[in-house]
């Protein structure tokens, strides 16, 4: 007997909610707590993209570079005594590199800490990715592109660099080794190679 009251109480709640006009709509506490909660997570999406592009600089790749995978030994950046790390008349640090079944090369660069480097690389062959772990030093490198990343290691150290698409049967094995080098021992090092 109980039991049917209570029906009946929720099922005449209900006909009053679907009758109510449109000025006296009718929300749950619970929903609005909930309709609260997912503006509120929309709200803190929107800041922590606001956040890290205009604070941190972070964007989307921007402008699309094309390259000619086959003829890389040909073109004016990737032809292989080009590759390598090179200081530029401005001081910033650029590595160049080609990725090909199984590896990055050269396969061993050298590279300051606490400065921005920019990485450009080019594949020769399949789609390949690179990474360097514990890094933020990543992204895809796909055959007809220029993938660049221009990123600060703020620590000294022997980093692998990892190809993380998977690209035939060698994948497990293509990696090559990147030594991070403290700016004192850098600058040591580039002034000793000027003869400065
Ligand atoms: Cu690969």
């Amino acid at each position: 007997m109980q039991n049917d009251s209570d029906q009946k109480h929720t099922l005449s709640d209900d006909a009053r909610d679907l009758m109510a006009l449109p000025g006296e709509l009718h929300i749950d506490p619970l929903e609005k707590r909930w309709i609260l909660v997912a503006f509120g997570l929309i709200g803190v999406f929107i800041a922590a993209i606001l956040y890290t592009a205009l604070i941190k600089g972070v964007s989307p790749p921007g402008d699309m570079e094309t390259v000619d995978s086959a003829r890389l030994h040909l073109s004016e950046e990737f032809a292989e005594d080009k590759l390598g790390v090179a200081t530029l008349p401005d001081g910033s640090v650029r590595v160049t590199l080609v990725a090909a079944r199984y590896g990055f090369y050269p396969r061993e660069i050298r590279i300051p800490a606490g400065q921005p480097v920019t990485f450009r690389l080019a594949s020769a062959d399949v789609l390949h990715g690179v990474h360097i772990p514990m890094t933020n030093m990543g992204t895809m490198v796909v055959p007809g592109y220029v993938s660049t990343v221009t990123t600060t290691f703020p620590k000294p150290g022997e980093y692998p660099m990892l190809c993380n698409e998977y690209c035939g049967m060698g994948h497990d094995h293509m990696w090559s080794k990147v030594t991070v080098v403290s700016q004192e021992r850098w600058h040591a090092s580039t002034a000793q190679a000027t003869g400065r």
